[in-house]
C-alpha cells in the first residue's frame, strides 16, 4: 500500500525545484498556485494505434492551477514581478498566457493588461482572463503583432512583459523536463511537444541538459517539435505574415525563442516538423477515445506527428518516449463542439426505448 502521507503539500515549482533557479532572490515572496507536479500518464492505446514497439509517457499539463503549462513560467514571471516593484505586468497571448499571467497576477495584487488577436482566443481562455480580472485588449492583428507592442511597452517604467521573452518564464517552465526525468528516473529517448512561440521546446531542453549536466540522468532525449502546416515558420525558415490554424494556441507566424528551438533540435539531433490541420483534428479525438484525455487542438501537433513518424519506422524499437499535452480541451469547447457532430438520442424514459435504441 503506498502510505497515505505521500499526499503532503507541494510548494510549486520553483520552491521544489529551487537549488536550480539561480536567477530567483532569496527572501523573494514567491507568487504561486502550487502549479507542477502534473501527473505522466502511460498511453498503450495510442501506441498501438502507431503500429506498437515503443513506451509512451503524456505529461499532462492540463491540470495546472489554470490548465495549462504557462502555470510553471508564471510563477517564475510574477515573482520576479512583485519583488521588482512592477506596477503593470503585461503580455500577448493566443490565450493560454493571458489566462496564466490574470490569474497569478491577481494572486499578486498586480495589475494586469492582455493583447489578444481579436476574434481568434478560445472561449474557455478568454472566460479565464475575464474572470480572473485582467484588463483585456483585443487588437486588429494576430499574435505577433501583439508581440511586437508588447516589446515596445515593455521598456516603460514600471511595466514587466510576462511572454517567455522574459527569461525566467523559461526557468519555470524547465521543471516540466526535471519532473519527467524524475518519475522515470532516467531521461526519455524521445520528447515531442508542441510548438508556437517556441518558449516551451526552448525550456524542455535546457530542463533536460542541467539535469545531464549535474549526473541526475546520464543520457539526453532527442527534441520532436510540431508546427501547425498553416502557421510553421521554423519549418520554412521564414516568418509567416498570416499563419493560420486551427489549433489558435500555436497560431504563430515569427516565434520569439526561433533561436532556442534551433539550438535545443540541432544539440538534441532532433527535428521540427509540420502536421496538418486535418492530422491535427485526427489526432485530436484519438487521445481523448483512446486515452481518457480531452486536450486542445494545439496538444494533437505532437502526437500526429508521433502517430507519422513511428508508422514511418522512425522510433526504434524499445524507445522510451515522452510527449508534453500543454493544454485543457475544456479551454476550447467550440472545436470540441463542431468535430463531434452527433445528435443525442430523445428518447421517452424508459428502460425499452432505451434498449431497443441502443440495440443491446
Ligand atoms: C496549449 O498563450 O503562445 O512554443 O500566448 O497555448 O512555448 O509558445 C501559447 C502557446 C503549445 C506553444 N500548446 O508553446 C500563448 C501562447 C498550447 C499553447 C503552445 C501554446 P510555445
Amino acid at each position: 500500500m503506498i502510505p497515505r502521507n505521500t499526499l503532503s503539500a507541494w510548494p510549486g515549482v520553483l520552491e521544489f525545484y529551487r537549488e536550480y533557479m539561480s536567477w530567483l532572490p532569496a527572501g523573494a515572496q514567491i507568487v504561486t498556485l502550487q502549479e507542477g507536479k502534473t501527473p505522466l500518464i502511460p498511453a498503450p492505446r495510442l501506441v498501438a494505434e502507431a503500429g506498437g514497439g515503443f513506451e509512451l509517457y503524456l505529461k499532462y499539463e492540463a491540470v495546472n492551477p489554470t490548465a495549462s503549462f504557462k502555470d510553471r513560467g508564471m510563477t517564475a514571471a510574477m515573482t520576479q514581478a512583485l519583488a521588482r516593484g512592477s506596477k503593470l505586468v503585461i503580455c500577448a497571448s493566443t490565450g493560454n498566457t493571458s489566462a496564466s499571467a490574470a490569474a497569478y497576477a491577481g494572486r499578486a495584487g498586480l495589475r494586469c493588461a492582455v493583447l489578444l488577436p481579436h476574434g481568434k482566443i478560445a472561449l474557455g481562455k478568454l472566460a479565464q482572463a475575464r474572470m480572473y480580472g485582467a484588463e483585456i485588449i483585443a487588437l486588429r492583428g494576430n499574435f505577433d503583432d501583439a508581440l511586437r507592442l508588447v516589446r515596445e511597452l515593455g521598456t516603460r517604467p514600471g511595466v514587466e512583459v510576462v511572454n517567455s521573452i522574459n527569461p525566467v518564464r523559461i526557468e519555470g517552465q524547465k521543471t516540466g523536463a526535471f519532473e519527467i526525468c524524475d518519475v522515470l528516473g532516467r531521461a526519455p529517448d524521445f520528447h515531442f511537444l508542441p510548438v508556437g512561440n517556441a518558449g516551451n521546446i526552448t525550456a524542455y531542453w535546457r530542463g533536460f541538459r542541467e539535469y545531464h549536466q549535474h549526473g541526475i540522468t546520464t543520457s539526453l532525449p532527442r527534441m520532436c517539435g510540431f508546427q501547425a502546416a498553416g502557421s510553421a515558420p521554423i519549418v520554412e525558415g521564414r516568418p509567416i505574415l498570416d499563419p493560420q490554424t486551427i489549433a489558435t494556441a500555436i497560431r504563430i507566424g515569427n516565434p520569439a525563442s526561433w533561436s532556442g528551438a534551433t539550438t535545443a533540435v540541432e544539440e538534441s539531433q532532433g527535428l521540427i516538423e509540420s502536421v496538418t490541420d486535418d492530422e491535427i483534428l485526427h489526432a485530436y479525438g484519438l487521445i481523448a477515445r483512446l486515452e481518457g484525455l480531452f486536450v486542445e487542438p494545439a496538444c494533437a501537433a505532437p502526437v500526429a506527428g508521433l502517430l507519422r513518424m513511428a508508422r514511418k519506422g522512425l522510433i526504434p524499437k524499445g524507445s522510451l518516449v515522452t510527449l508534453t499535452l500543454t493544454g485543457h480541451g475544456l479551454k476550447d469547447p467550440d472545436t470540441a463542439m463542431d468535430q463531434t457532430k452527433v445528435d443525442a438520442k430523445v428518447l421517452d424514459p424508459h428502460v425499452d426505448a432505451i434498449l431497443e435504441s441502443l440495440g443491446f
